[in-house]
């Protein structure tokens, strides 16, 4: 018999007093690893409550097809209050990440053709791959400018850089040249204002931000001065193309970037443009770049496993004679490490939704309108779902059952990840330049683990050594 919603286990009669121990803990950093010994205590399924915000935590596979199954037609991710709050206090539109039910959809559908479909990576790929080739330009002149045959550093900055530089020049379709020595002090202060914009939210994830907003806090306060630095900077971008739009005379060939796109599309009014563009601006950072940076670092701690990259990248480079399109389809085991960095180092610790309607999991009954989360952190690591899960294996995507509900790491279906195309290309180019160019060494005792910022980063600074091969 299937057994009611006040059965499942876990912690949900008392959000405050959960909210406290969740504090105690430290859970503002770590909700993943609460997250998994939640798990390990409750088992497959558990309730939770913390503060005011309540939900029912899952981690198989198999539910999670359940849990997609149920998401309905206008699928609702767990609201994010300091977002949406921040939008009202200054009167600013809710793009599509921000957006639900009917608006939602209509933006996302006319979106998803200019930023997601297929069709769209011919365009996107020449752009990106200018950029990661300036990227291992400007790696050489740090190198030689080092005088050791060899450069070592914390890449995060630089790759903050390469993000902001790769989605700016598919958005706009033009350069900001941050793969410049100098750089307009404007693109640096967005690029932190996106970091601060993160970790200002976690927090404000059990605490309402109106709440905090009425005291004054300075963590509200904090999060409002960012949220205006990435508005002001992305407003500026915008501007500068609807300008020449208009002056524009005779029709370019030329691909002309997607906010463009949009604008000559007349399909979208201008404000809900402007809304959705600033959100994959501002997406379109820490996101890929954080994921890069762990990719680099696993690479770093197997070099046998780097060869065997190295070599399948140099074998698609003679197999597709150098068109980068066609050498996109010819690198598997590139596609399959950064898929295995997203399982152990995932940039969202959990999907969430709330289902449309009634659904049985693990043989409990939960209610249409539920938070259901999938714990894709604990999911990860969960040595039921994935065969030695500790072991960084690129090579375990290439079996077809390694797929089901298992490679999540952009989401799943109609509200999956807008940016994931631009993100997957932006990645797969930077990695292909950068085994073509350097071998990646580390330290010797460098042990780094996640600590969650809402998304998840590393929590010391990953040092690096690249070498010209
Ligand atoms: C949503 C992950 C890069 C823009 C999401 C979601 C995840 C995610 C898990 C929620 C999906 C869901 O609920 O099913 C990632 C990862 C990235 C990445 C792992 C890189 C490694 C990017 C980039 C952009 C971007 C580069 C912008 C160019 C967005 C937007 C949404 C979103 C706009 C909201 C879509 C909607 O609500 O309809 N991302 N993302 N992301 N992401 Fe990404
Ligand atoms: C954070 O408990 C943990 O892609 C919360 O590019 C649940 C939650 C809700 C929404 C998730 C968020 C988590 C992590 C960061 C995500 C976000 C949805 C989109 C966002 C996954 C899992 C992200 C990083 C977007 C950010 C866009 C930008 C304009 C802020």
């Amino acid at each position: 018999v299937v057994r009611p919603f006040s059965e499942i286990p876990g912690l949900w009669k008392n959000g405050v007093v959960n909210l406290y121990n969740f504090w105690k803990l430290d859970g503002f950093r770590n909700l993943h690893r609460i997250m998994l010994q939640n798990f390990n205590t409750f088992g497959p399924i558990y309730r939770e409550k913390i503060g005011y915000y309540e939900s029912v935590n899952i981690i198989k596979p198999k539910d999670a097809a359940i849990l997609f199954k149920a998401e309905g037609h206008y699928p609702k991710r767990l609201k994010v209050e300091a977002w949406t709050s921040y939008r009202d206090y200054r009167n600013r539109k809710y793009g599509v990440l921000l957006k639900n039910g009917e608006d939602w959809r209509n933006n996302r559908v006319i979106l998803n053709k200019e930023v997601i479909s297929l069709k769209m990576l011919e365009n996107f790929v020449p752009l990106l791959d200018d950029v990661g080739q300036d990227f291992v330009a400007r790696v050489h002149k740090k190198i030689i400018r080092s005088g050791q045959n060899k450069w070592t550093t914390d890449l995060s900055q630089e790759l903050f850089k390469y993000a902001l530089e790769s989605v700016s020049s598919v958005l706009y379709g033009e350069r900001l040249g941050l793969m410049l020595d100098y750089i307009d002090p404007e693109a640096q202060r967005f690029i932190d204002c996106i970091t601060l914009m993160f970790k200002t939210t976690s927090p404000m994830l059990y605490i309402p931000p109106a709440l905090l907003r009425q005291v004054g806090a300075k963590v509200w306060r904090d999060h409002v001065e960012a949220w205006d630095g990435i508005f002001n900077q992305a407003d500026r971008c915008i501007q500068n193309i609807y300008r020449q739009l208009r002056q524009e005379t005779g029709a370019s060939t030329e691909y002309p970037g997607v906010l463009a796109s949009l604008l000559l599309l007349d399909k979208l009014s201008i404000e809900d443009i402007k809304a959705s563009v600033t959100e994959l601006m501002a997406g379109g950072v820490d996101t890929t770049s954080i994921t890069l940076l762990w990719t680099l670092y696993e690479l770093a701690r197997h070099p046998n496993l780097q060869e065997e990259l190295r070599a399948e990248v140099a074998a698609a480079r003679t197999a597709s004679q150098g068109d980068m399109l066609d050498m996109l389809k010819r690198i598997p085991l590139v596609k399959g490490a950064l898929k295995e960095t997203l399982r152990l180092h995932p940039v969202a610790v959990s999907l969430q939704r709330y289902i449309a309607e009634d659904i049985i999991i693990q043989n409990y009954h939960i209610p249409a309108g539920t938070l259901v989360q999938l714990g894709l952190y604990a999911m990860g690591r969960d040595p039921k779902v994935f065969f030695r899960p500790e072991q960084y294996l690129p090579s375990r995507w290439l079996r077809t059952e390694t797929q089901y509900f298992r490679s999540l790491g952009f989401g799943f279906g109609p509200r999956q990840c807008l940016g994931r195309r631009i993100a997957e290309t932006e990645m797969q180019i930077f990695l292909i330049h950068m085994l073509e160019n350097f071998r990646i060494e580390k330290q010797r005792n460098l042990e780094v683990q996640s600590m969650f910022e809402l998304i998840l980063l590393p929590d010391k600074p990953i040092i690096l050594t690249l070498k010209p091969l």
